[in-house]
């Protein structure tokens, strides 16, 4: 009885918790069928011109959506795709967008589909955020603040392990 009742109270407690954490941690926006996931941006040296960003697009949708464009205050924004061209890293710009395959997702990542932010009017700086509004043929305008990670980050935030637990 006891078990029962401090064990449903342990559930209670944990989900009261993440209740209150989960805002901190992935930021997950509804836009129609879409759902935007782990966003983040990579701090850029000092004077670099570019910098990158990336996320995840699930569409839960019986169509398929296309990431047409973004913008953004402090830099210009387009879709990239990262690839190996006879040995060397080249990268271009899809101007036809990406598309978000129906039931799917999306994911663009480090050495491979990015948000090029070119012609930057500052530095990306290691915990700022930076807002971007990407533009979705079905689903619209979806502005999404972006952590920014260290120059070396190879992902976004990880999820309670190094999140701003010390805080709390
Ligand atoms: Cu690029």
């Amino acid at each position: 009885m006891n078990v029962i009742r401090s064990l449903g109270l342990g559930l209670g407690l944990a989900l009261a918790f993440a209740l209150i954490v989960a805002p901190a941690l992935a930021q997950e926006i509804k836009a129609g069928d879409l759902t935007i996931e782990k966003p983040w941006a990579r701090a850029t040296p000092k004077g670099a011109a570019v910098g990158a960003a990336y996320l995840e697009i699930r569409n839960a949708g019986t169509v398929p959506d296309v990431l047409i464009g973004g913008s953004a205050d402090f830099a210009k924004v387009q879709i990239h795709e990262m690839s190996m061209q006879s040995g060397v890293m080249t990268m271009r710009e899809l101007k036809d967008g990406l598309a978000i395959p129906a039931d799917g997702t999306l994911a663009l990542s480090p050495s491979g589909y990015h948000l090029m932010l070119a012609d930057l009017t500052h530095a990306l700086t290691q915990g700022q955020r930076v807002t971007i509004t990407l533009t979705f043929q079905r689903a619209g305008a979806v502005t999404i603040d972006f952590p920014v990670q260290p120059i070396g980050a190879a992902g976004p935030p990880q999820d309670m392990k190094s999140m701003d637990m010390k805080g709390m």
